[in-house]
Formats: structure tokens, sequence, C-alpha cells
């Protein structure tokens, strides 16, 4: 269905969060609004820095391009451009543009007299984000502490800052990060095979309803938490990874910057034992 002619009665005017009627207007099928423009401010400006950061490094290696973060002497300071200033204005872009686009997604939810569940997820993942590059070096006196944009190095960061504390499978918040990722792709693959497997019946036959899906669940667990309990769970969950994805990076440092092994030692030193 094409879509346009569809759209046409939500394109209502209002729910702007600032600026009023200002940007209050569609390009195409986008909307604009105030946020769209600083969306595309920050994205483009943030873009060209990172051409700018490539173009001084030594390589045109798409995965071995990488623009680091200022040394550990810079602390909280200001460093040059060419000695990670390039890092620090493009981080402030990236997270210009991400917070621009979670409030463009709230004047877009308000435009339509929907719920803020978008806008608000988003910002979990951009919550996980800023306690990477703002939050945690912050905390540890250093912008240096923040990971390289670049697809190599940010992996080799990320692999470097987990042999730091030993062995980062030990830190309890990864722990119950890991579990959430986990059980976020089971409870999507039981939703995403429950639904295809009511919706495409023999030949023939009707599709299925959402009593038929309560039927499967309790036949097969005695449980089902229905259809819209299945989208909150989700939601819960992926949020919820996300959430921890980004405390166990803060305790790492910033609270605690010995082996994650060595935390386990309260179990071992409990009285109990003894
Ligand atoms: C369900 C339901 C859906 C679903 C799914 C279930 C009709 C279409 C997948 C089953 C989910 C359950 C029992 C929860 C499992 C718990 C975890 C932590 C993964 O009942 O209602 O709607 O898609």
């Amino acid at each position: 269905m094409a879509m346009l002619s569809f759209e046409a009665k939500y394109r209502v005017r209002g729910g702007t969060l600032v600026g009023g009627d200002l940007f209050d207007f569609w390009v195409g099928p986008f909307y604009v609004g105030f946020f769209g423009v600083t969306t595309i401010f920050f994205s483009l400006l943030g873009t060209g820095l990172i051409v700018w950061g490539a173009a001084l490094g030594d390589t045109w290696n798409v995965w071995k391009i990488s623009i680091a973060p200022p040394d550990l002497k810079y602390g909280l300071g200001l460093a040059p451009l060419a000695e990670g200033g390039l890092w620090q204005i493009i981080t402030i872009c990236a997270i210009g543009a991400f917070v621009s686009w979670a409030l463009r997604q709230a004047e877009i939810s308000r435009k339509l007299g929907m719920g803020l569940h978008i806008p608000v997820a988003f910002s979990f993942a951009v919550f996980a984000y800023v306690s990477l590059v703002v939050i945690r070096p912050f905390l540890m006196g250093a912008w240096g502490h923040g990971f390289p944009y670049g697809i190599f190095s940010h992996l080799d960061w990320v692999s470097n800052v987990g042999y730091q504390y030993l062995h980062f499978h030990y830190n309890p918040a990864h722990m119950i990060a890991v579990t959430f990722f986990f059980t976020t792709t089971m409870a999507l693959s039981l939703h995403g095979a429950l639904v295809l497997s009511a919706t495409n019946p023999p030949k023939g036959e009707d599709v299925k309803t959402p009593e038929h899906e309560n039927a499967f669940f309790r036949d097969l667990i005695g449980y089902s938490i229905g259809t819209i309990g299945i989208h909150r769970l989700g939601l819960f969950l992926a949020l919820s990874a996300a959430f921890w994805s980004a405390v166990c990076m803060l305790l790492s440092g910033p609270f605690w910057t010995r082996g994650w092994p060595e935390w386990w030692n309260w179990w071992l030193e409990l009285p109990i034992w003894r």
C-alpha cells in the first residue's frame, strides 16, 4: 500500500517541543522539525570530522581507519585537534545527533498522540554509548579512557579493557547484561516463530488467532504471557540488556580496579565457611 495517501491524515500540526510551527513540516516522506535540522547538522559535521581524522591517519583501509581519544596526559582538558581533539568534537557531534534523534522521535510520538516508548527505549542505547565515552572517562579523570572510533581499533579496545580486569566474564553486571541479551534473542525467536506459525496455516486453511497462540503455550508450558505481554517483556529484556551493559562498564574502573575474578572473594570470605 502506498503510504503517502494513508499518512496524509496523520500529518497534523503541533506536538513540537521547541520552535512552535517553525520547522513543523515534511520533506517527502520525512518529518523535519527543529530536531531534524539539528540531527542533520551534527551528523554532517561529525561525519566530516571523521573523514578529516581519517585523512590525518596513515590508511584509507576502512577496517583500519581509527580516530583515537586524547592521551591520558590531557586528563579532562581539551586536546589539540590531531591529538584527540577531533575525537572530542566528534563525540560532541555524536551525542548531539543521538539526542536530537531521540527528541525528534518524541516530537513525532506527541504529534501522533502515541506514548514515548520509542524515544525512551532509544535513550537506553544512547546512555550505554555516553557511559563509555563521557561518564566513565569523567569518573576516571581522563577522556583518554574513551574508546577509539575505528572498526578494528574499537574491537582491540574492548579486548584490552576486558583483559585489564583479567576475566571480564566474572563481572557480575556483565553476567546480568549477557543473560538479558541472550534472553532477548530467545524471546524474539519465540515471538517471531509463534506469529509466523499462526499466520502461515496449511494451504486453504484460515489464518490462526491469538487464541491459538495462547493455546500453544498453555499446552507447552501451562502459561501464556499474552499478545501485549510478550511485547512488554521484549522491551524490558532489551532495555535491561543495554542498562546492565552500561552498569558493568561504569563499575569497571571507577568502582573496581582489580581483576573481576577477585571480586568473588567476598563469597570465599563469608564467615559461614570458618
Ligand atoms: C506468548 C504470546 C505471544 C508470544 C509468545 C508467548 C499469545 C503472540 C512468545 C510465549 C512467551 C512466554 C510464555 C514468556 C517466556 C518468558 C521469557 C522470559 C522468554 O504467550 O501470547 O504473543 O509471542
